[in-house]
C-alpha cells in the first residue's frame, strides 16, 4: 500500500476560515459540467456507430481475463465532483461503447461486484473514436474511518465534523457523520479526494495512491518518504590526501588527520625497477610528495578539475601470484571502525581499464588469519570491469554488506586490483540519511 499525501487546506486554518465555504470551489465545476448536457444518457454496449457521425469510446472490460458481462461503466469529466456523466453497460462479451462524447478529459470507471478500474480518457474531437482495448477489473479499494485520523489533523472541529467526501472524476461520494466515513468499491490508483464540511470549515483536498484491494484508513502523515541526502566524501579538488570531512571529524594525531587516502601494495615495493617484486605506478608515487604517495596520483581531469588517475603495472605474476594493490580511504581515524548504517548507497565515478573490486574493510577484526593479509578484513565486496567511458557506480550498502550487524563496524573502503589497470576515479559520495552521524557518534 502506498500513501502519498498532498494535503492542503484552503486558507490557513480549518476552524477560522468560515467565510470561504466549499461551495465557492465547487460551483464553477458544476456549472461547467452542466454544459456537457450528457448526464444520465445510457448507451447499451454494442457494435460501432456505423455511418453515423460522431465519436465512440470502446473498450472490452475483463475480470480475471474473462469478459465482465454487465460491468457498469461511467465516464465523468475528470475534474468533476458531482459524479454525473455518460453511463453504459458492458455486453456479454465485456464490450462497451459510449457514443457522441463531448470533447474533454474524462475518467472512465468500470465496476462489477467488488472489482473496479479507472482510466483517464482524452476526447480530442467529436469524430475520432477512442479505442481503449482490453481492461481488467481489479479488487476495489475501501477508504474510511475517522476524518481526523485519516488526514492526520487533530483539529477539534474535524473530529466531529459532518459533510461529504467526494472524488474528482468518479461517481463516488459518502457522508461524513460525526467525523466518520466509509466508501467501498473505489477503483485502485490515484484518487483525488475532496472533503467538504457542511459548515464552519473549508474543503480539504487530499490525493491518495492506492493499490488493488487496499483498505485505507489513514494517510500516515507521520511517515513521509524521507528525502535521501547526498554527502560528497571527496572530489579531490583540494589536491590533498584527506577526504573532505577528515579535518572536521577526525583527530589530528602524529602530525596528520585521519580520513586519509592511500595506495597500498602487496608486496610493498613501488617503482623500484631493480626489484622484481616492485609495482610500477604512473605517475610515480613516492613519499616525497607532500608526505603521502597518494598526492601524486591526483591529476587534472581535463575539465578544470581534479581526479585520481594512475596506471599500475604488477610485478612478475609468475613469481607473485597473490600480488594485490588497493586504493583506499579511511572513513575516520586510523584503526577506528565506524557504523555505516546511515548509508543507503555508495556512489562514485570510475573508468579506465582492468578489473577492480570495490571493498569495504573492517581492520579492527581480530579473529582473522594474519597470513591472508588485508583481504582477511574485507566485510563486503563487489567486482567491477572498468570501462573506457566514464561511469557512475552506485552500490547499495546492503548489497555489498548484507549482514546488518557487520555494517556497524567498518574502517576503510577502496578499490582492489589483482592485475594491471588504469584507474580514473572521482566524486565519492555517500547517499542516505543523517550521514554525519557516522562521524558524530564517534566524537
Ligand atoms: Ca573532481
Ligand atoms: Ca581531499
Amino acid at each position: 500500500m502506498i500513501f502519498k499525501k498532498k494535503l492542503y487546506i484552503k486558507g490557513m486554518d480549518l476552524k477560522q476560515n468560515n467565510n470561504r465555504r466549499s461551495i465557492s470551489l465547487i460551483a464553477p465545476l458544476a456549472i461547467g459540467f452542466s454544459l456537457c448536457a450528457c448526464g444520465g444518457s445510457e448507451v447499451a454496449g454494442g457494435g460501432p456507430s456505423g455511418t453515423e457521425a460522431g465519436n465512440a469510446i470502446t473498450a472490452q472490460i475483463l475480470i480475471a481475463n474473462a469478459p465482465a458481462a454487465n460491468a457498469r461503466v461511467k465516464l465523468v469529466e475528470h475534474n468533476s465532483l458531482d459524479g454525473q456523466g455518460y453511463i453504459a453497460t458492458a455486453n456479454d462479451s465485456g464490450y462497451v461503447t459510449i457514443e457522441n462524447v463531448a470533447v474533454g478529459s474524462y475518467t472512465m470507471e468500470a465496476s462489477l461486484n467488488e472489482s473496479a478500474l479507472q482510466l483517464p480518457v482524452d476526447v480530442k474531437d467529436t469524430v475520432s473514436d477512442v479505442a481503449l482495448g482490453q481492461q481488467n477489473l481489479q479488487k476495489s479499494v475501501f477508504i474510511g474511518g475517522s476524518i481526523a485520523d485519516f488526514i492526520g489533523d487533530t483539529t477539534e472541529s474535524l473530529k466531529n465534523m459532518n459533510g461529504f467526501v467526494k472524488f474528482r472524476g468518479l461517481d463516488h461520494s459518502a457522508a461524513i457523520t460525526n467525523g466518520k466515513f466509509e466508501i467501498f468499491g473505489l477503483p485502485a490508483g490515484h484518487l483525488n479526494m475532496v472533503i467538504i464540511p457542511t459548515e464552519t470549515a473549508d474543503t480539504v483536498k487530499v490525493s491518495v495512491e492506492t493499490d488493488a484491494g487496499d483498505s485505507v484508513t489513514t494517510l500516515k502523515p507521520t511517515a513521509p518518504e524521507s528525502e535521501n541526502e547526498t554527502l560528497l566524501i571527496d572530489d579531490f579538488e583540494d589536491g590533498d590526501f584527506y577526504h573532505r570531512l577528515a579535518p572536521e571529524y577526525t583527530n589530528f594525531i602524529f602530525g596528520s588527520f585521519g580520513g586519509q587516502w592511500a595506495i597500498n601494495t602487496d608486496p610493498v615495493f613501488i617503482n623500484d625497477s631493480s626489484n622484481p617484486a616492485s609495482f610500477t605506478i604512473t605517475p610515480a608515487a613516492s613519499y616525497a610528495n607532500f608526505g603521502s604517495p597518494f598526492v601524486a596520483v591526483i591529476q587534472d581531469d581535463g575539465n578544470g578539475g581534479k581526479e585520481v588517475h594512475f596506471t599500475i603495472e604488477f610485478p612478475d605474476t609468475s613469481a607473485y601470484k597473490q600480488a594485490s594493490a588497493i586504493v583506499k580511504v579511511d572513513i575516520g581515524n586510523s584503526g577506528v571502525s565506524y557504523d555505516l548504517t546511515p548509508i543507503d548507497t555508495i556512489a562514485f565515478e570510475a573508468w579506465g581499464q582492468g578489473t577492480a573490486v570495490f571493498v569495504i574493510i573492517d581492520a579492527t577484526l581480530k579473529d582473522v588469519d594474519a597470513s591472508l593479509g588485508g583481504a582477511a578484513f574485507t566485510i563486503g565486496k563487489t567486482s567491477m570491469e572498468l570501462t573506457q567511458e566514464k561511469k557512475k557506480y552506485k552500490f547499495a550498502l546492503a548489497d555489498i554488506v548484507p549482514n546488518e550487524e557487520t555494517r556497524k563496524s567498518a574502517t576503510t573502503m577502496g578499490l582492489v586490483f589483482h592485475s594491471n589497470a588504469e584507474l580514473h576515479f572521482d566524486n565519492l559520495e555517500f547517499i542516505g540519511n543523517d550521514l554525519l552521524n557516522i562521524w558524530k557518534l564517534k566524537e
